[in-house]
């Protein structure tokens, strides 16, 4: 009995050091990247599931500089589109000198020195960038919007402007979206105008964390065409020094983006003399910013709620961009030379506060110019408006 008893241990100990054996070397074996973490917020790194594919058919007429458009596939009588909301990194300026012309202007024009700092963003986006890309549609388009949550917590899209079936909101009486889940978003629009989609869902953190994206609908037919549409989104940002995560609770900010990026890192607009011109800008920003681009006035023809009446529409020089609005402006590039556009308060256009002298002001913030090519460079400077 003895005998037995000590030959059964001895069985039991041979297969658990097997089994033990056998986790040692599970335990062990090099994993594959992909096997490793199912969400990229998961990996020790923070690196990213690859950006969805931004290719596909493109509108093609509205130009969103630094952010590229969003492609889509036709399904039937529906224009297909993939957003994924995601963890992403970003350079908001590498502090490099590249743009001698907007240094010089900022120096001139606001007093910056000539210190430039590199500045990171880890924040979060759709299909890899803060913004998202630019969604592009026409009036009656029919919209399928393929969304995909790879962020740590639940979110949902909120369809800014766009008047839609209630079940599309999800925000009151639905879940959001839960990490890892996809959810089908199909709508039509009927709707022309400047239009935003960003988070529904916890909207201070969210929108604060980047998920924000610009929505242009086009009329089936313009009354007025114009030759260039761009699209500009305003984003504030808290960041602490030497660090690249957003403070989401902060209501003091000290970088100012236009596109996801900050002076001078934000691209020159280069427009030709006489080109008729709009700029769709949209602001998912707490503050409001006025904005100013020297040597020409405009026309105010569009809100987030769609397009202003002729007789309503208003001219101004200053445009004040207040929270969460878009608004649409025309001018025509009648007036020659590189102009300064920016942000008109100080902190808004350097990304300094006041108490900050101005010569150790580095550069950052709103800041860009706006260069319009002369058609014939001999022609004296004319006032369209003068008789003689
Ligand atoms: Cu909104």
């Amino acid at each position: 009995m003895r005998k037995a008893h000590t030959i059964f241990i001895y069985f039991i100990l041979c297969i658990s050091s097997a089994g033990y054996a056998r986790e040692i070397k599970r335990i062990m074996r090099p994993r594959k990247e992909s096997t490793y973490h199912k969400f990229c917020w998961e990996h020790p790194d923070g690196n990213c599931t690859p950006r969805p594919s931004l290719k596909g058919k493109q509108t093609g007429i509205v130009e969103t500089p630094g952010i590229e458009p969003l492609g889509y596939k036709v399904n039937g009588n529906t224009k297909v589109f993939r957003l994924t909301a995601q963890p992403i990194k970003q350079t908001l300026t590498d502090g490099k000198q590249n743009h001698h012309k907007l240094l010089h202007a900022m120096k001139n024009l606001l007093g910056t020195k000539d210190t430039t700092t590199k500045q990171e963003l880890a924040a979060w986006g759709y299909n890899g960038s803060t913004p998202g890309p630019t969604i592009e549609l026409t009036v009656g388009d029919h919209v399928r919007v393929i969304f995909k949550n790879e962020l740590p917590e639940p979110t949902l899209i909120h369809w800014h402007g766009i008047e839609h079936p209630h079940e599309l909101d999800r925000s009151s009486d639905r879940n959001p979206v839960l990490p890892g889940e996809t959810y089908i978003y199909e709508f039509t629009v009927h709707q022309a105008g400047t239009f935003m989609y960003h988070s529904g869902c916890s909207i201070s953190k969210h929108n604060r964390s980047g998920l924000v994206g610009m929505i242009i609908v086009h009329p089936k037919k313009y009354a007025e065409p114009v030759d260039r549409h761009i699209a500009l989104i305003l984003q504030e940002w808290a960041l602490s020094p030497k660090s690249s995560i957003p403070n989401t609770v902060a209501h003091q900010f000290n970088w100012f983006t236009v596109n996801g990026l900050a002076a001078p890192s934000i691209p020159i607009i280069t427009l030709h003399e006489d080109e008729r011109v709009r700029f769709h800008i949209g602001s998912m920003a707490i503050n409001s910013y006025p904005l100013q681009l020297h040597g020409y006035t405009w026309t105010v023809v569009g809100t987030e709620g769609g397009p202003i009446q002729k007789s309503a529409q208003i001219k101004g020089a200053t445009l004040t961009m207040d929270p969460h609005t878009t608004r649409t402006i025309e001018f025509n590039a009648w007036n020659p030379g590189t102009w300064p556009f920016y942000a008109i308060n100080r902190h808004h256009c350097m990304g300094s506060p006041s108490e900050v002298p101005l010569d150790i002001t580095p550069h950052g913030g709103m800041f860009t110019l706006v260069k319009v090519l002369k058609k014939d460079p001999k022609a004296p400077w004319a006032h369209p408006l003068a008789t003689d």
